[in-house]
C-alpha cells in the first residue's frame, strides 16, 4: 500500500506499506519515488513499531485526578461526544464561540488531517470560534520572502544538483531533511563546492568544504558583507539588477555599509573568511542558498531571510537551474484550502500559537489541542503549565499518545496515526502530491481528525452540510482549485500512483516570467537589512550564554518523544558546552547541569565540546518533560517573546546559564535516566 509520511519535515516521503493479514509488517522508502529514492529516516523506520507502542492512545478518556495528573478513565465514544458536545454548545452559549481556542499543530501536515489544509476550520467557523495563527514554525522566514519574491517558494531542491557553489545556511540538512543530500552530492561530484553556515558544526556542516561558526542571529549581516564583496568585485549582474529588480539603488547604499570588516565583528567571523566566500560568491554560476527554518528563530528573523534572499537578485542567479534560494516549496503549492470563512456569522479575533502562555487567559474557556504537544514544544513552558491547571478551562487533547499536554486534559480523545487513515500532502521540500491510502483499520477505537469533527457536528445537531463532507470529497474539493501547476493532477491518479509531479518543467526554474510582487519585479525594499539578535542587543545581565535549540537527530518535534530506543539514541536531553564556558562553570563532560534563566530551566547532560563557539550552548528540541530529569524541557527557558514579522517564535534566541546539579537534588527526579 503506497503511503506518505505525514511529519512536519520538508522531504514528505512516499513509503510502501506491506500489509499481512489485516496487519501492517514492513514500511519502506518507496523506490520509485524521485525524491524518496528508497529511503526512510532514522525515525520513521521505527514507525510501525512507534504504532504499535504499548502507550498508544486507544480509547476516549475522562480525568480523574486533579489537573496535571494524567490520571484518566476509559469512557466511550457516546460519552465522550455527549459530554463535549454540551461543554461546547454551553460554552457558545455563554460567552460566544470565540471562546474556544482550537489549538492546532504540526503532527501531521495533511491537509484533511492536519496542519496545511487547516482540519476542522469548517466546524469552528459554524461555532464562531476563534482563529488560531500557526505561527510556531516557519512564518518569519515566509513573510520576509515573500516581501522580496511575492512567496515564500523558491528553488525546486532538486536543481541543487546543478549548482556550482553550495550555502547551506541555518539548516542541518543531514538531520531535518536528509534526501537533498543526495542532490547535494550529485552537484559535489560535477565540482561544487559547499560551505555550510550554522554557529553549531552539526553533522551536516561536518560534511561541508566549509563552515562558517557565525554569531547566531547575525546573518544578515554576513549577507551584506558577502555582497559588499560581490560589488567590489565588479561582479553584480547588471542587465538582471536593472530589468528584473526594483529599489536597488537604496539597497545598494545599505550593502556598501556593511565591509568585511565590520561584518566580521557582527558576526564573529574572520575577515580573510568573508572576503574569501564573498569573492567565491561572485565568481560562481549558479549558487545555490538552502536556508531553512532555523536562521529565522531569531529577533530579526524575518529580515534574515529577507537579506539573505537578496542574493540572488545581485548575482543573476535566478536566471540559472541551481541559482537562487529554497527555503520552502509550499509557495509552489496552489491546493485549494477552502476554509469556508463565509461560515462565519461575524469576524473572530486570532489567537497566537507560541504566545499560548500570554493569550489563554479567562476569556478562553475551551482549548482544544491537535496535533500538538504545547507542553513539550511551545515557549514559555512554566507559564503555560499554569494556565492549564485553571479549573474553568475546559481542555480536549486529541492524540496518539500519552504527551505532556496530555496529562492536563479534561477529555482525551484517541487519533488515528497515517497508516489508518487517509490524507492528500505536498512536500515543502519537494514538487510532488502524494497521496496516503490506509493501509490498515484503526486500533482500539482510534479516528481520523475528520471523522472526529463529524461526529461532534452530528451530536451538537449542526446542520451545515459541507461539515459532512466524506474524506474523498475534501480531496476533490482541494485538488479543483484550476492552478496550472495542477493541470493533469486528480484524484484517480493519486490513488492509483501514488504521487504526481506539479506540473512545472523539469527543471523548474521559477519567476523567468517575472516575481508575484507588486511590482513584478525583486523587491529588495527598504527599512534596515539586518536587525541584531536578542542575545546581542540585551544589555549584559545575569545570563550570558546564547542557547540554540534546534532539531533532534532522533525525534521530529516531539514526536518519537517516547520511543524507548530514538530516546536512547539521543543520549539526551544534552546541552552542548564550548570548553571555555564549561571550565569557568566548573562544569565535567557528562556532568548533569541546570540549564536556566528568569523563566525556568530545565535539566540536561553537559557534553563539552568545540562544535559550539564560546558564549553559545546548544540543547536540541523534542524532549519531553516527564521523561526528563526535572520534568521540563527547552522550553522552560525560551521566551514567548515575538520574532520582527508574522510574529514568528524565537526559539534559538534566549540567554541562559549553566549550573552543575548536584547528584542528590536530581535524585528523586520521576524520570527516566537519559
Ligand atoms: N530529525 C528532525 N528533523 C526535523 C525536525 C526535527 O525535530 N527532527 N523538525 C522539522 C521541522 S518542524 C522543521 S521546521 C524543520 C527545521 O529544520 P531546520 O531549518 O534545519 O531547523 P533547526 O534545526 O531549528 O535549525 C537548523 C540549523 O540552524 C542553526 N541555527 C540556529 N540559529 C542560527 C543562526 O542564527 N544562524 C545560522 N546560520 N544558523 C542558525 C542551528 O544550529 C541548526 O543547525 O526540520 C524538520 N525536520
Ligand atoms: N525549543 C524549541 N521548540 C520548538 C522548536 C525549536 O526549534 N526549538 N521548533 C518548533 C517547530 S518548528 C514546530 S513545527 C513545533 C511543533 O510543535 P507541535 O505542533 O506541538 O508538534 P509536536 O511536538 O510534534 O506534537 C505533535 C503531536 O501531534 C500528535 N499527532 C500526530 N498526528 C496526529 C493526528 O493525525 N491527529 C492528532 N490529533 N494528533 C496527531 C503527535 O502524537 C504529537 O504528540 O515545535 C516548535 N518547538
Ligand atoms: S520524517 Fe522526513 S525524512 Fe523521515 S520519513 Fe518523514 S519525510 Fe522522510
Ligand atoms: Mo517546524
Amino acid at each position: 500500500m503506497l503511503g506518505a509520511c505525514p511529519l512536519d519535515c520538508p522531504d514528505t516521503c512516499s513509503w510502501v506499506v506491506t500489509v499481512r493479514d489485516g496487519e501492517a509488517v514492513t514500511m519502506r522508502g518507496n523506490p520509485d519515488h524521485p525524491y524518496t529514492r528508497g529511503a526512510l529516516c532514522v525515525k520513521v523506520n521505527r514507525y510501525l513499531e512507534h504504532a504499535k507502542a504499548a502507550d498508544r492512545i486507544l480509547h476516549p478518556m475522562r480525568r480523574v485526578g486533579p489537573k496535571g495528573s494524567g490520571r484518566f478513565e476509559r469512557i466511550s465514544w457516546d460519552e465522550a461526544l455527549d459530554e463535549t458536545a454540551a461543554r461546547l454548545r454551553g460554552i457558545v452559549e455563554e460567552h460566544g464561540g470565540e471562546a474556544i481556542w482550537p489549538y492546532l499543530g504540526t503532527g501531521t501536515l495533511g491537509y484533511l488531517q492536519g496542519a496545511e489544509g487547516v482540519a476542522g476550520r469548517r466546524f469552528w467557523n459554524v461555532l464562531g470560534a476563534s482563529r488560531h495563527h500557526l505561527n510556531i514554525c516557519s512564518v518569519a522566514g515566509n513573510t520576509g520572502l515573500r516581501q522580496v519574491n511575492g512567496t515564500p517558494g523558491g528553488m525546486d531542491p532538486e536543481t541543487f544538483a546543478l549548482s556550482k557553489l553550495i550555502l547551506l545556511w541555518g539548516t542541518n540538512t543531514l538531520t531535518s531533511g536528509h534526501h537533498l543530500w543526495k542532490f547535494i552530492q550529485e552537484a559535489r561530484a560535477a565540482g561544487a563546492y559547499v560551505v555550510a553556515i550554522d554557529p553549531i558544526r552539526t553533522r551536516t556542516a561536518e560534511q561541508a568544504d566549509e563552515h562558517l561558526p557565525i554569531r547566531p542571529g547575525t546573518d544578515a549581516a554576513l549577507a551584506l558583507g558577502l555582497m559588499n564583496v560581490v560589488l567590489a568585485e565588479g561582479a553584480e549582474d547588471r542587465d538582471y539588477l536593472a530589468n528584473r529588480t526594483s529599489g536597488w539603488a537604496d539597497f545598494r547604499e545599505e550593502i556598501l555599509r556593511y565591509p568585511p570588516e565590520r561584518v566580521a565583528e557582527i558576526t564573529g567571523l574572520p575577515v580573510a573568511g568573508i572576503r574569501a566566500l564573498g569573492v567565491r560568491l561572485a565568481h560562481t554560476r549558479p549558487t545555490g542558498i538552502r536556508a531553512t527554518m532555523g536562521i529565522q528563530r531569531h529577533a530579526g528573523g524575518g529580515t534574515a531571510m529577507r537579506t539573505i534572499a537578496a542574493i540572488p537578485g545581485v548575482t543573476g542567479d535566478w536566471r540559472h537551474p541551481g541559482g537562487g534560494i529554497a527555503y520552502s516549496t509550499s509557495g509552489h503549492i496552489h491546493l485549494d484550502i477552502d476554509t469556508r470563512d463565509d461560515l462565519l456569522a461575524r469576524p473572530v479575533r486570532t489567537l497566537t500559537m507560541t504566545r499560548l502562555a500570554d493569550e489563554l487567559d479567562e476569556s478562553v474557556k475551551c482549548l482544544w489541542v491537535y496535533g500538538a504537544n504545547p507542553m513539550a514544544s511551545t515557549s514559555d513552558q512554566n507559564r503555560i503549565r499554569e494556565r492549564l491547571l485553571r479549573e474553568d478551562l475546559f481542555t480536549v487533547v486529541v492524540e496518539q499518545f500519552p504527551t505532556d499536554t496530555v496529562d492536563y486534559a479534561d477529555i482525551v480523545l484517541p487519533a488515528t496515526m497515517q497508516i489508518e487513515h487517509a490524507d492528500l500532502h505536498a512536500g515543502y521540500g519537494h514538487m510532488y502530491l502524494m497521496w496516503n491510502e490506509p493501509a490498515v483499520e484503526p486500533p482500539g477505537e482510534c479516528l481520523p481528525t475528520t471523522e472526529t469533527f463529524r461526529r461532534l457536528a452530528a451530536r451538537m445537531g449542526l446542520t451545515e452540510p459541507s461539515l459532512y463532507d466524506s474524506d474523498l470529497e475534501l480531496a476533490e474539493q482541494l485538488l479543483s482549485s484550476g492552478h496550472p501547476s495542477l493541470e493533469g493532477v486528480t484524484l484517480d491518479r493519486l490513488r492509483k500512483e501514488g504521487w504526481v509531479r506539479l506540473n512545472v518543467p523539469q527543471p523548474f526554474v521559477p519567476f523567468t516570467e517575472g516575481f508575484p510582487t507588486p511590482s513584478g519585479r525583486l523587491e529588495f525594499g527598504s527599512g534596515p537589512a539586518y536587525v541584531p539578535p536578542h542575545t546581542a542587543s540585551a544589555a549584559p545581565g545575569p545570563y550570558p550564554l546564547s542557547l540554540i535549540t534546534p532539531a533532534s537527530h532522533t525525534f521530529l518535534n516531539t514526536t518519537f518523544g517516547n520511543n524507548p530506543e530514538l530516546l536512547r539514541r539521543s543520549k539526551g536531553p544534552r546541552v552542548l558546552v564550548n570548553p571555555e564556558d564549561a571550565a569557568r562553570r566548573g562544569l565535567g563532560d557528562g556532568q548533569r547541569a541546570r540549564v536556566f534563566n528568569g523563566n525556568g530551566g530545565f535539566e540536561a547532560v553537559v557534553e563539552i565540546s568545540e562544535k559550539v563557539r564560546p558564549g553559545v550552548v546548544a540543547s536540541a528540541k523534542g524532549h519531553w518533560g516527564k521523561l526528563s530529569p526535572g520534568g521540563a524541557t527547552v522550553n522552560a527557558v525560551v521566551d514567548g517573546r515575538d520574532a520582527d514579522m508574522g510574529r514568528g517564535a524565537v526559539y534559538h534566541d534566549n540567554l541562559v546559564d549553566l549550573v552543575p546539579v548536584s547528584p542528590s537534588s536530581s535524585a528523586d527526579s520521576p524520570a527516566l535516566s537519559p
